[in-house]
């Protein structure tokens, strides 16, 4: 096996080499083929406006940025999961709680999977969801103000990869644990591994009214690792399924390998029945920890609780409700095509496409065609659920994306390449390298019933060449194909933030009425917001002061304060009285240990200062207003203790 890795290992650093001076055959190379017209597909006018957004994961930056597409121009990154010194995001006193964990204030993670919410199986562009896999998190992001605005931790579970997709009423939102940990969590000897660990599936209830979410359940399965999940939809609503590997359930995934079995599974959960199982009174509710965080629109602030309670259910409580699919090769990605009806397995070291079929599975359940079991847990006979398999279709498949038109494009690492095949033949019917070792790909709704099949985005983990160097670390990028012909062609590539996992779009149009949101002044319910300037003021408590200030073109109030002494501890409470989209205001403070605050319309924000030195410091507006930016200043006296 080893030297199966180190072969396919040696192929990826081939592949790379070959396709990067294999293509078009001079030193022009795949820029120079790029036809005229490529340039003006994806030309989007001064002025005008590009007809998707792209909402891309930032991989170990933590975060998720809003792109146009086709043009490729970056939007907004919006903070998430890690600090964001130009949004005060994790350095305001209000959104501090955001980042709060059971293991403390965590300002960073690992963001991987977003997704829109979708009604009937179909985008609705509310919200988009995403995954923190290090601390294990999901995210929720209002798409009408793009700013996170709840945060719920994942408890027993550990890389949180197989997360965070959407079922088809986006009734949950879905998280898988990567590593299985001992359950409960305590002190024991790792070699203990099988039969101890578990993984847990956490199910993650979202209200249709206002988004609230609630971890409703965890299914603790056998102790495998947990990767890629997809909700079924259509005729398979009501399933999910998840793949799995390291069955062996090895406790080193280096030598004892985890590619023994010749086939994992993708684990087929029915979560209606368990759900009706849980709304019976079943499961156990078992102590646990984890935090939960919410961003109050109307207060703007947010608050974090912890929680200490989790309902789990055992596989063996629910019989009926969980079967293992046997799929080739340690299977990373997992996708369900359109109409329900095709489970795809993507085995990184196999050398065909899996595609189950969910009538042959409900068949098979039916008529008990079963392979043995795992954990009492039925395995279906791989021959009666197969619905057909993409021969050598390339080297190392990880993810699938479909178009809505019978097509299915499928990503491969490890010859780098984007491979289009049709669902039900099985043929390949066409195939564009990708510039280079690409990961996930996206078409905007390309994970619903209603896929707008006119891009697909690939998003790749190695550039090389392919941009101006800068140092050891050269940027990652995403390419966009158009693939309203028979064969893709390849548009345009553009740089991304940090790590680009997956991605999830929607035509603009589906936001466009929403994305305008502003604050009104009078329905600011913060506690230190103050709705002229006439309110304005400074108020001493012992050592503590709280200044409520304004801020409107150009000028902020009070501008000048005197009594602050040295040892003080100085809350900035400052609110932005402008009602016009558009016109945030900025405020810094010298020396003070935050970023600065960057204050939309009607809303509040709040930093701590603690001067050090005596003085008279200055603080001034950080983004520039008006013509009278430059004036928009103040000055605090600090006097000594
Ligand atoms: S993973 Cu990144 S390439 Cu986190 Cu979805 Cu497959
Ligand atoms: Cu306000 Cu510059």
């Amino acid at each position: 096996m080893k030297t199966i890795l180190k072969s396919l290992l040696a192929i990826t650093v081939l592949s790379v080499v070959f396709t990067s001076c294999g293509n078009g055959g001079s030193k022009k190379g795949a820029q120079g083929a790029l036809s005229g017209s490529a340039a003006e597909k994806v030309y989007v006018a001064p002025g005008e406006h590009d007809e998707f957004y792209a909402f891309v994961s930032g991989g170990f930056s933590g975060q998720l940025a809003v792109y146009g597409l086709p043009s490729g121009r970056l939007f907004k990154v919006i903070p998430v999961f890690s600090v964001d010194a130009e949004k005060a995001y994790g350095f305001n006193e209000e959104t501090k709680p955001m980042l709060n964990t059971s293991h403390g204030f965590i300002p960073w993670d690992d963001s991987h999977h977003p997704d829109i919410s979708q009604t009937a199986g179909e985008l609705d562009g509310r919200w988009v969801f995403i995954n923190g896999n290090n601390t294990p998190r999901i995210a929720k992001i209002d798409l009408t103000t793009f700013e996170t605005t709840e945060i719920i931790e994942i408890p027993n579970s550990a890389g949180n990869h197989s997360s965070s997709f959407v079922t088809e009423n986006t009734e949950y939102v879905v998280a898988g644990t990567r590593f299985s940990v001992p359950y409960p969590q305590r002190d024991m000897p790792i070699e203990e591994y099988k039969g101890n660990f578990k993984g847990a599936l956490s199910f993650i209830s979202v209200d249709p009214e206002d988004g609230a979410m609630d971890l409703k359940f965890q299914i603790m399965m056998p102790g495998f690792n947990y990767d890629l999940s997809h909700p079924g939809r259509g005729k398979s609503h009501g399933w999910f399924f998840f793949t799995t590997y390291n069955t062996e359930e090895a406790n080193s995934l280096l030598e004892v390998n985890a590619s023994q079995n010749d086939k994992d599974f993708i684990a087929a959960i029915n979560w209606k029945k368990i759900e009706e199982y849980v709304n019976n009174g079943g499961g156990t509710k078992a102590p646990t920890r984890y935090a939960h965080n919410v961003y109050n629109e109307t207060t703007h602030t947010a608050t974090s609780t912890i929680k200490e309670e989790v309902v789990v259910v055992d596989p063996s409580e629910v019989p009926g409700a969980i079967y293992f699919l046997p799929t080739p090769k340690s299977p990373h990605g997992c996708d369900v095509d359109p109409s329900g009806e095709y489970i795809i397995g993507s085995g990184k070291l196999a050398a065909e496409l899996t595609a189950h079929s969910f009538t042959k599975m409900l068949a098979a359940i039916e008529g008990e065609k079963f392979d043995g079991e795992a954990y009492g847990i039925p395995i279906l006979k791989y021959d009666e659920i197969l619905a057909g398999a993409v021969k050598q279709p390339g080297l190392g498949p990880l993810h699938t994306e479909f178009d809505g038109q019978g097509n299915a494009y499928t990503t491969f690492f490890i010859s780098s390449e984007v491979v289009k095949w049709k669902l039900g033949t099985w043929e390949v019917v066409d195939r564009k390298p990708t510039y280079y070792s690409v990961g996930h790909l996206m078409i905007p709704g390309g994970n619903s019933r209603k896929p707008f099949g006119k891009y697909v985005l690939a998003m790749n983990k190695i550039t090389k060449d392919r941009y101006l160097p800068t140092g050891p670390e050269v940027t990652q990028s995403a390419q966009l194909y158009d693939i309203t012909g028979e064969k893709m062609e390849l548009l345009l590539d553009f740089p991304t933030i940090g790590e680009p996992h997956y991605a999830a779009g929607c035509p603009a149009d589906l936001l466009k009425p929403n994305s305008k949101k502003i604050f009104k002044l009078e329905e600011n319910e913060h506690e230190y917001a103050v709705k002229s300037e006439a309110e304005a003021k400074v108020v001493r408590d012992g050592n503590e002061v709280h200044i409520y200030m304004t801020m409107i073109r150009s000028h902020f109030a009070p501008d000048n304060i005197e009594g602050i002494q040295v040892g003080d501890k100085v809350y900035f409470h400052v609110t932005n009285l402008e009602q016009d989209y558009d016109v945030p205001h900025g405020i810094s403070m010298i020396g003070a240990n935050t970023s600065e605050l960057l204050i939309m319309p009607g809303q509040t924000e709040t930093f701590v200062w603690e001067p050090k030195q005596v003085g008279v410091w200055p603080f001034y507006c950080t983004d520039f207003c008006s013509a009278l930016h430059q004036e928009m200043q103040g000055y605090v006296r600090v006097s000594p203790k």
